[in-house]
Parts: structure tokens; C-alpha cells; sequence
């Protein structure tokens, strides 16, 4: 390889940082699902980025995971742990239910 090949190789991968930042893998946010409610009824997430909800039911019968402002809607079984991907948020509240038991189960996402 010449000279300028390999100036231009090392100035090819000085400009790579920022697409092995997006290949990362992306963080992981827990929720539980017990006696007809979310644990935590609220979750703080990082604007811009996103995320993956693993969303825990440990209640015997299924529930429902409704967001309409995430355009989420997933049943969870009883006893089923769900990965839900969600895209990058802006700044804001994201309310979030259970459609099964919605006067108990109540939650939201803060993404700042
Ligand atoms: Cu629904």
C-alpha cells in the first residue's frame, strides 16, 4: 500500500466512531408486571436513543402492554417475560397500560 492509500485508510477509519456508537447494542429497561400493576410505574430513558422494554408479567393471567403514543401493543402471557423494542424518543411523557387492568395498571416513559 502506498503513501496516500494508507492516509487515506487511517482517514477512513478515524471517521467510523460514530457508526460503531449506533451498532451498539441497545440498553435494556426492566419492567414488572405484578398484582395488575407496572414496577416501576414510571421509566426514565435517555432521549434520542432507543431502547428495548423487558417487560416482565409475573401474574398468572396475560396483560396486555398498550402504549398509543409508542404505537405499542403487545400481550404478554402470564408468567412471560416480552422484549419490546422502542424507537428513539424525543424529549417528552409516554403514557403507557394495561389493557387487561386498565384502572390499576398505569405507567409512563420520561425520555430526557
Ligand atoms: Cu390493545
Amino acid at each position: 500500500m502506498g503513501a496516500l492509500a494508507a492516509a487515506l485508510a487511517l482517514g477512513a477509519l478515524a471517521a467510523t466512531p460514530g457508526v460503531a456508537r449506533a451498532a451498539d447494542p441497545p440498553s435494556e429497561v426492566p419492567i414488572v408486571i405484578e398484582q395488575n400493576r407496572f414496577q416501576p410505574e414510571e421509566v426514565r430513558v435517555k432521549a434520542g436513543a432507543a431502547f428495548v422494554l423487558v417487560v416482565t408479567n409475573k401474574d398468572p393471567g396475560p396483560e396486555e402492554f398498550e402504549s398509543k403514543e409508542l404505537r405499542i401493543e403487545k400481550v404478554i402471557p402470564g408468567g412471560k417475560t416480552l422484549r419490546i423494542r422502542v424507537r428513539a424518543l424525543k424529549p417528552g411523557t409516554y403514557p403507557f397500560f394495561g389493557e387487561y387492568h386498565a384502572s390499576t395498571a398505569k405507567g409512563r416513559i420520561v425520555a430526557e
